[in-house]
């Protein structure tokens, strides 16, 4: 099918995105904010906060990421946040113009455990708020993501980050296939979807298509698609990486406002080390969220003073809570599975075949 900017329905091929990718920045820069126009009020920015309610310690190796227990990171540990911790933060960041909470966790997938009952009082709590409550836990079973969704949670972040093949070059403790299966759990749930991935890992712009394609073969598509630049931090193995250019970014984020109409293109990672103009071209390729906050999870981000000057600089609004979707009224949590119908998480079967050609 011929792929045309305008029309949400066109299958677009990767010659074609690529294409589109490589048009001179000002021609796509026009077609990415036409498009915009048409799908979002372009004076509108969605603000996120970030809260890390469980930091470091994680069992799994992503190669960008500081809280992974293997590397040798300086961030500070710590335990699950409590309900008074965590509704003091969020009023905070509702104080300071955020609409929406997003919780993230160190786990490589949730467990039936008390732990996560907490973590459906912390859902209840932010979403008493009338904030959109989003939760970023790891891989989570259809029951899991049932009882996130009846405790009130809005979204789920589950990145898939790059294209399949690169992931495995990023990632070897879990599967892309394993990222696919829970954005589906979500996505059954009732939860709205936020996925999307990191540039600057060394992949190339055709993993970045790649992954693009995916998330927009997700029927229905992610209501929003963070596009975050590494943050190269000291002890994990992309500590070295050059930082991304803001061009890359802004060529990046056209190209998924372009290919996915009707979702939020998150500018997350990766502001700080951006000048205004640059965000503000990043604003007008389409991109219509960001995290606000002086922190991300454990990375710094721009301090609220500074957001507040370039949204005043530029005009912009922060978007309301719940302007995209009612709010979700907890209802009766449908508990725990039996010990029989617990699901066990597998290791992806790449390690072991690793391990085994090297044995060989
Ligand atoms: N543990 C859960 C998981 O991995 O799904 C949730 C938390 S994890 C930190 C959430 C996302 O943060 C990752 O999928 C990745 O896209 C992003 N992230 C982590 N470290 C990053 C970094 N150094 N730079 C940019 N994005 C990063
Ligand atoms: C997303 O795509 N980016 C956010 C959020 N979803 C969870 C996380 C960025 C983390 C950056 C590194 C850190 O601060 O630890
Ligand atoms: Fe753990 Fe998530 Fe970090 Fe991977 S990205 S090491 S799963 S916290």
């Amino acid at each position: 099918m011929t792929a045309h900017p305008h029309n949400p329905t066109s299958r677009w091929t990767l010659e074609e995105l690529q294409q589109l990718h490589d048009l001179p920045l000002m021609e796509l820069l026009f077609r990415a904010a036409t498009v915009h126009r048409q799908y979002h009020d372009p004076n509108e920015v969605q603000v996120s906060s970030l809260l890390s309610i469980k930091t470091g310690g994680c069992p799994e190796d992503c190669g960008y990421c500081p809280q992974a227990a293997r590397y040798h990171t300086d961030i500070e540990e710590n335990a699950l946040m409590t309900v008074e911790q965590v509704r003091t933060a969020a009023e905070r960041a509702k104080g300071l113009g955020s609409s929406r909470l997003c919780m993230g966790a160190a786990w490589r997938n949730v467990r039936d455990d008390d732990e996560f009952d907490q973590v459906l009082d912390l859902v209840r709590t932010v979403n008493g708020l009338d904030m959109e409550v989003c939760a970023t836990l790891g891989m989570l079973t259809p029951n899991q993501a049932e009882r996130l969704a009846a405790a009130g949670l809005y979204a789920y972040n589950h990145n898939l980050d790059s294209s399949e093949e690169y992931y495995k070059e990023v990632i070897s403790t879990r599967g892309y296939e394993d990222r696919l299966e829970t954005i589906g759990n979500a996505r059954r749930a009732g939860l709205t979807v936020c996925s999307g991935g990191i540039i600057g890992m060394g992949e190339t712009v055709v993993d970045r298509l790649k992954m693009l394609l995916t998330l927009a073969s997700l029927d229905p598509v992610p209501e929003s698609v963070p596009i975050n630049a590494l943050v190269a931090v000291e002890g994990t193995p992309l500590e070295e990486q050059k930082p991304v250019d803001i061009f890359e970014m802004v060529r990046m984020i056209a190209v998924t406002r372009i290919l996915i109409p009707s979702t939020t293109v998150r500018l997350s990672a990766g502001r700080k080390d951006m000048s205004p103009e640059g965000q503000a071209l990043c604003f007008f390729a389409g991109a219509g969220s960001i995290f606000a906050g002086d922190k991300l999870l454990t990375t710094p981000n721009p301090e609220a003073f500074a957001d507040m000057e370039l949204f005043s600089a530029l005009g912009l609004k922060p978007t309301q809570a719940y302007a995209k979707g009612e709010r979700p009224t907890p209802g009766n949590d449908p508990g725990r599975p039996t010990e029989k119908q617990r699901i066990k998480w597998s290791r992806p079967g790449h390690r072991i075949e690793r391990n085994e050609a090297k044995r060989k």
